[in-house]
């Protein structure tokens, strides 16, 4: 198949998994087109089978917001019509969902049927897509895609719930590529992490406010009180100023911010626990990489992570801000030395669910049939 791919190319988990989809899809065989404004963060290095067609922004005095989705609609009539996409997949609903939209009625006018996917991440659909704001748009552009996929079955409630949706949600999970998310020997890197054999807790998220990083810290200090630990916190957004000022005070030399870290599977190699306590999550695709690095998960039980962090079986889920609870299940595994080995075991076992080759044939059956579907349309 001849695949088009429009994301957001950061860091983002709607990214990551646009990123690598392509990827896998392109060791499969399959030529694909990625649309965006930016190299994605994770499409590294050259692949034959994998194009990458850059969305310019022509600024212009008059522009105070250049209109990124008109030029992102013309790119992909324009790549749609030079490489004869069979399909066009869409991440994240805002605007990618619409924009397809448009571009498909304008290849219309040349005689050209592009079939659209649109898989919704999260945010797009719990956060920023009910805005009244964003709405109808998203409305429309969901029940005009030709298919519609969520990552996981609260994903899916929450869509039905919030939006007019008569559409058929398909949902295909997350993934993670064992290729990559592996545990390694790293004990080296252990040892000057921490050198008297203390438990090391990870956290990973883009510090936005959903992700509650001041859960991790509270939670941390008191643990920490307790048994000897250290905490790693990885990446960066707009709440890290406040965490690091938490930190300052109370237990600064336990706990170390390592900003964005291209390669997590090698922390995630040294870890005991990840934490992940989110507001709101529509998958938590941060815990799944951990625990396919055998890393069990302390959560919150928020949207869909109960359905990847199984509690009492991968780690714990526990109420959204109920820290109490978190530094309670904390202590039973950081201080049984044999249930965690347990716990790790069963958290890498839970993961292979999920291997990146399993759910990949998921999305290329997905995707036959909505190209099949489109064929049957245009000759009703
Ligand atoms: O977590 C974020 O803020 C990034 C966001 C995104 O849209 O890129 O992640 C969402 O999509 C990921 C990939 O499907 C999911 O694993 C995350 O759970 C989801 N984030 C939220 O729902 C907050």
């Amino acid at each position: 198949m001849n695949i088009g791919i429009v994301c957001y190319p950061t860091f983002g988990g709607s990214g990551v998994i646009a990123t690598e989809l392509g990827k896998g899809l392109a060791n499969h065989g399959h030529s694909v087109h990625f649309i965006t404004y930016r190299q994605p963060a994770r499409l590294e290095s050259f692949h034959e089978n994998i194009y990458y067609h850059e969305v310019r922004l022509n600024d212009y005095p008059l522009f105070e917001h250049p209109p990124y989705d008109t030029a992102l609609t013309s790119k992909i009539v324009d790549v749609c019509l030079h490489e004869h996409l069979d399909i066009l997949h869409v991440h994240y609903a805002i605007p990618h969902a619409s924009t397809a939209y448009f571009a498909k009625q304008i290849l219309k006018s040349h005689d050209i049927q592009l079939p659209v996917v649109t898989t919704l991440h999260g945010t797009d659909i719990t956060l920023v897509g009910k805005d009244p704001v964003y709405e109808p748009v998203v409305t429309f552009s969901i029940n005009n895609s030709d298919g519609v996929t969520a990552v996981s079955e609260s994903l899916k409630r929450d869509t039905y719930e919030h939006f007019d949706i008569v559409k058929d949600i398909e949902v295909i999970p997350n993934f993670v590529d064992f290729n990559r998310f592996v545990k390694t020997n790293k004990e080296h890197f252990k040892k000057a992490i921490a050198p008297n054999g203390e438990r090391i807790l990870v956290h990973i998220s883009n510090f936005r406010k959903v992700k509650r990083v001041q859960d991790v810290i509270k939670m941390f200090c008191i643990i920490s009180k307790e048994i000897p630990s250290k905490l790693l916190m990885i990446g960066d957004g707009p709440e890290r100023v406040m965490a690091e000022n938490m930190v300052r005070n109370i237990c600064h030399s336990d706990v170390r911010f390592l900003g964005k870290q291209e390669a997590v599977e090698e922390v995630l190699s040294i870890a005991d626990l990840f934490i992940l306590p989110s507001e709101s999550e529509s998958f938590g695709l941060a815990a799944l990489e951990a625990m396919a690095c055998e890393v069990p998960v302390l959560s919150s039980n928020a949207g869909g992570i109960p359905e990847v962090n199984i509690d009492g079986v991968t780690g714990f889920t526990v109420n959204v801000g109920d820290i109490d609870a978190y530094v309670k299940k904390a202590f039973i595994l950081l201080n049984d030395n044999h249930l965690l080995q347990r716990f790790k075991k069963q958290a890498f076992e839970e993961a292979e669910k999920y291997d990146l080759n399993k759910i990949l044939p998921l999305y290329e059956k997905f995707y036959q049939k909505i190209i099949e579907e489109s064929k049957t349309k245009v000759t009703d």
